[in-house]
């Protein structure tokens, strides 16, 4: 569904400025939005999802390892599919607190994609480059939206997910480096645009919720604080948006209908997008190129 039909529908949870705010910047953060009820039951889960990955030595499709991981001290980067490790997540996904906001900004009738769980350890290594995420799981348009929420907030140190403001509006860049590797990062020469002035850090208490533009240029900087940085990234679509290449994160429940209707038909959008390898045979992680910190997906 294009934002201008979302338009049409009224509200649930957004203000309309705040609405607006999303589709002219490509973004917009809520404060403190999921109350704490929620946030201890995710707690909960992770803890538990943290203490299976006791057991692991090297990083797998789901589990991502953070570098010093040990079963005395679990350290992840990521999880790959929460809501397909722990049944919290996933009623976490379904619940109106989220899918009553996604439908504010794809329209009432709201599909699942999939979903991350970046953990980002304490003293950590790793950062996302800057990349947009949609040309590694392109639609029929663009109407997917990624909705993140900090489960224990965000220090400026801890590697704030990063915006740059408007982007959504301009290229999608290529995600291959010069030797044709798929690595989810925009090269440093097609940067020149990114001025600091442009980069939107989004900080806040537990909680707080970033609704983020599937175009939009996003990164973080590696969390330089002691305490991890859990950031539960679920991303859903209009019902008539559709996958148009296999998702590199795939779920048992990808394409399940979490609010409203089906749709009959699809909708499109010419805009052209970068294709992303062929994973039909299964997803090369990024991190398993050579440079390290060409880490995204
Ligand atoms: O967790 C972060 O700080 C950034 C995550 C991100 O950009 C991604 O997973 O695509």
């Amino acid at each position: 569904m294009k934002p201008q039909d979302v338009l049409q529908h009224p509200t649930n949870v957004l203000t309309a400025a705040q609405r607006r705010q999303f589709f002219d910047k490509g973004f917009v953060a809520l404060p403190d939005y999921v109350p704490e009820r929620w946030l201890a039951r995710l707690r909960a889960a992770m803890a538990e999802l943290l203490d299976c990955s006791r057991a692991k030595t090297q990083t797998d499709s789901i589990y991502v390892l953070e570098e010093g991981h040990s079963a005395n001290d679990p350290r992840l980067h990521r999880v790959a599919s929460p809501q397909d490790q722990h049944p919290t997540f996933w009623e976490f996904m379904t619940d109106p607190v989220m899918t009553d906001l996604a439908a504010d900004v794809v329209g009432p009738d709201v599909k699942f994609h999939h979903a991350k769980l970046n953990v980002k350890s304490g003293k950590g290594s790793r950062g996302f480059s800057w990349h947009q995420d949609i040309p590694a799981w392109p639609h029929t348009d663009f109407s997917p939206v990624t909705i993140g929420v900090y489960i224990d907030g965000c220090t400026p140190e801890q590697g704030p997910l990063s915006v740059a403001e408007g982007s959504h509006d301009g290229p999608l860049f290529s995600m291959y480096d010069d030797d044709g590797n798929y690595v989810v990062k925009i090269r440093d020469r097609d940067l020149g645009w990114l001025t600091d002035d442009k980069i939107r850090r989004i900080t806040g208490g537990p909680g707080t919720t970033l609704l983020l533009n599937c175009r939009a240029v996003h990164g973080s900087a590696p969390n330089t604080e002691t305490a991890a940085r859990p950031l539960l990234l679920p991303v859903y679509s209009s019902a008539d948006s559709f996958p148009i290449t296999p998702s590199p994160i795939p779920s048992p429940h990808q394409g399940d209908i979490v609010r409203g209707l089906p749709a009959r038909f699809a909708s499109f959008d010419t805009r052209p997008v970068e294709m992303p390898p062929d994973w039909r045979g299964g997803y090369k992680p990024v991190w398993m190129h050579k440079n390290k910190d060409k880490v995204a997906y």
